[in-house]
């Protein structure tokens, strides 16, 4: 299993300039990188050797990371059959269309996270941003939710929340607002920037990683993730994933390694 160096997500974002985040924030990046792969958000990419064992050169083959609960798990919330599209078809088609496009290029030998980075800023590569954010987004959502979630959150996150949105009441009102709110295809997301939760919103593929954000939560609001089971009714999708489905303790540890 390949595990992504602290040193690559650092100099990947020096590469970026101006509105970038500062050192501090970088390595909060890292962390969160680093406790994604705890929770498993390694699985996207899958390292293989080129034959010759002395060649430096590497290729990284991008694969759809396994669901971290059965299809089933979030029923009747979220059915079966969505995750059999989203995941079985939608996730695995960024993921297809990623490989493809890093096909033969120096993003070949990059980790996930380095082609968010490397393709975010530059025109000419929106393509493969398009797909590799698509692939980072799609595995963090997975993980944003769980069997029986939703609930509140305890401990110093619950006490940050109520420190920077006034009460809990309030950031699920600002969190299901974002979702709706966002027209056409998007992300609604919890992040931390200057050591302040946020609520933002994000069109088509964009996330908070190239803005300087560390993402804690999100939720898809593409028709994708919710035609099947609620049709258009996409504020019901939303208030039922606050309710019933947000997984706290992966937010907590987002939360916790980024405060680090
Ligand atoms: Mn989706």
């Amino acid at each position: 299993m390949f595990k992504p160096l602290p040193f690559q997500a650092v100099k990947l974002n020096e590469k970026q300039d101006s509105q970038m985040p500062t050192r501090r924030e970088v390595l909060k990046t890292t962390a969160l990188a680093l406790g994604g792969i705890a929770l498993g958000l390694n699985a996207c990419s899958d390292n293989k050797q080129s034959s010759s064992k002395t060649n430096q050169s590497q290729t990284m083959t991008h694969t759809l990371p396994e669901l971290p609960y059965a299809p089933t798990a979030l029923e009747p919330h979220i059915s079966a059959k969505t995750f059999e599209f989203h995941h079985g078809k939608h996730h695995k088609a960024y993921v297809d269309n990623l490989n493809k496009l890093i096909a033969g290029t120096d993003l070949e030998s990059k980790t996930l996270e380095e082609v968010v980075a490397a393709s975010a800023k530059d025109a000419s590569k929106a393509g493969i941003f398009n797909n590799a954010a698509q692939v980072w987004n799609h595995t963090f959502y997975w993980n944003s939710m769980k069997p029986n979630g939703g609930g509140e959150p305890t401990g110093k996150l619950m006490d940050k929340i109520k420190e920077d949105f006034g009460d809990f009441g309030k950031f699920k009102e600002e969190f299901k607002n974002a979702g709706v709110t966002q027209f056409g295809s998007g992300w609604a997301w919890l992040v931390l920037e200057g050591g302040k939760l946020k609520i933002t919103k994000t069109p088509n593929a964009d996330m908070p990683l190239v803005h300087g954000q560390t993402p804690l939560l999100t939720m898809d609001v593409w028709e994708h993730a919710y035609y099947i089971d609620y049709q258009n009714r996409r504020p019901d999708y939303a208030q039922t994933f606050i309710d019933k489905l947000i997984n706290w303790d992966f937010v907590s540890k987002n939360f916790e390694l980024a405060m680090k």
